[in-house]
């Protein structure tokens, strides 16, 4: 192992051949972005785009990356100069591409002030955002600002050391008003409908809790353009980090493995500019909403209920469960007779090659891809990926027996216990919660009866609506009779 190079400024030229690496000289950048969440989706998307964007010689838009929680990916990638490798791969091999747009990275328990000043700094146009659904602090039924949120209390009572990206966002942009520097524009790329309007609800919300003259300022003067975001990118393993030494002949503390998909569509509404990502692959339109709806609920809303009752069935990966009998028949069916009804045209666009793609983008055998990771935050998740979908099935009069089985596969996964009585280490921020008004729950009634007391998760309609409740039911009744490998194989 010794022999074998950490990546860095200093190791780049004599990297592999076959490794792509920065063409231009990382000491010119200027921080142009400034991005809130510096997990794996972000290095495998926007900062490969944004790397292209700067090596077509546009220098002003270096990445300053920043974690809200934890150190990991800063300890990772500080020591290799914010360098990281992109490996590509499908059943014909992997691709590897080193990324430099990553100038800097911030751990912003750490140093508040520093984060906060650094997205005041004039240079900075866009902060781009990728916190997750609970990172919104809000509520995912009705898309509003949790105001009993613990994060959003901490940061209303101290906004000069916030925790939360909304108290952040918020003051940052306070103190450029009070600096006379142009806000910067405010670009959401997590899995939320109209994630936009979503952003600008919570933020300006939150600031005019803060002083109403804020809230309005940032009503009226800061751009937050919707975005579709879509690439599959696996939580990175030690497997990964051996495997990138080895067959690239390299040391990265933090690789990211993603498949050769990559999808960008963006609102063009940047008034203080922005790379030219469409030359690089980005879609630019003026309303994102179909497009978001269309992956949301075909990509996400496949993914979650294959990722519950592919976990439930004992099925490690979404590779795996593609193969099992009967999945991949059932999560077409569901696609062709359930989702796609409900959504909106999008003329020109074939929509069936674009199913067919998405079914071999889950059978991609050489993405390790665990069911349980896509599990986490189901509370979250559900509303925009499968509960939104049912309402238009509802409204439509129309059946939607598959997408029931995804809800009843979710609440059998989130009792916590699993089809062979082994415990599920369930990841949400209402596991707690769900796990207390389960216990001692043995029917399918019951159960339902309990989760559906989420009103933040069903809203008000949904737990009142008799077609929903019997479907449901029935759907869990039959996971708890018959488990879940059973039931897919029968429907
Ligand atoms: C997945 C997504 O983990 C999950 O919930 O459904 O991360 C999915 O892989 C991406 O949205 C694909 O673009």
């Amino acid at each position: 192992m010794s022999s074998t190079p950490r990546l860095s400024n200093a190791s780049l030229s004599s990297l592999d051949a076959q490794i792509q690496v920065p063409n231009y000289t990382r000491d010119g950048l200027q921080t142009g972005i400034v991005h809130l969440g510096i997990g794996a989706f972000h290095r495998a998307h926007q900062a490969v785009y944004t790397d292209d964007a700067i090596a077509a010689d546009d220098m002003r838009w270096g990445i300053v990356g920043v974690s809200l929680r934890s150190p990991g990916t800063r300890d990772a990638l500080q020591p290799q100069d914010g360098l990281y490798t992109v490996a590509t791969r499908d059943g014909g091999g992997d691709r590897f591409r080193v990324i430099g747009s990553i100038m800097g990275l911030l751990v912003a328990p750490e140093d508040p002030e520093r984060v906060l000043e650094v997205m005041a700094e004039p240079d900075v146009k866009i902060v781009s955002l990728t916190i997750t659904e609970k990172g919104y602090c809000y509520s995912p039924a009705a898309a509003a600002l949790d105001e009993a949120h613990p994060d959003i209390i901490h940061d209303l009572a101290n906004p000069g050391a916030p925790i939360s990206a909304i108290g952040f966002v918020v003051e940052a942009l306070a103190r450029r008003r009070e600096r006379g520097i142009p806000p910067f524009t405010l670009l959401s790329c997590d899995n939320l409908p109209a994630n936009g309007e979503t952003l600008k609800n919570v933020v300006t919300r939150f600031a005019s809790l803060r002083d109403a003259e804020l809230g309005r300022y940032i009503t009226d003067e800061v751009a937050f353009p919707s975005t579709m975001v879509d690439r599959i990118v696996p939580a990175t393993t030690d497997a990964d980090r051996e495997l990138l030494t080895k067959a690239a002949g390299v040391v990265d503390e933090w690789p990211i493995m993603t498949e050769p998909f990559s999808q960008w569509v963006i609102e063009d509404h940047f008034p203080s500019g922005r790379p030219a990502w469409e030359k690089f692959g980005a879609t630019f339109v003026d309303d994102v909403a179909a497009f978001e709806l269309m992956k949301l609920r075909l990509l996400n809303g496949s993914h979650s209920t294959l990722a519950y009752l592919g976990y439930l069935a004992g099925h490690e990966t979404v590779s795996d469960v593609m193969r099992a009998e009967g999945f991949a028949g059932f999560i077409e069916t569901m696609m062709d007779e359930e989702i796609t009804p409900t959504l909106p045209p999008l003329p020109g666009f074939d929509l069936a090659a674009y199913k067919a793609q998405l079914r071999e983008r889950f059978r991609n055998p050489a993405l390790r891809h665990r069911t349980w990771q896509i599990a986490m935050d189901g509370s979250q998740k559900l509303p925009q990926r499968l509960l939104n979908t049912i309402r238009s099935r509802i409204e439509a009069e129309a059946p939607f027996p598959r997408l029931a089985m995804g809800i009843a596969a979710w609440m059998r996964y989130v009792t916590g216990t699993d089809e062979r009585g082994q415990a599920i280490d369930v990841r949400d921020p209402l596991a707690e919660e769900m796990k207390r008004l389960t216990a001692q729950k043995a029917s399918a009634p019951d159960i339902v009866a309990a989760l559906l007391g989420l009103r933040q998760v069903f809203g008000e309609d949904l737990p009142a609506n008799v077609i929903f409740r019997t479907a449901v039911e029935e759907a869990l009744g039959r996971l708890l009779e018959s488990g879940a490998a059973r039931t897919v194989a029968a429907t």
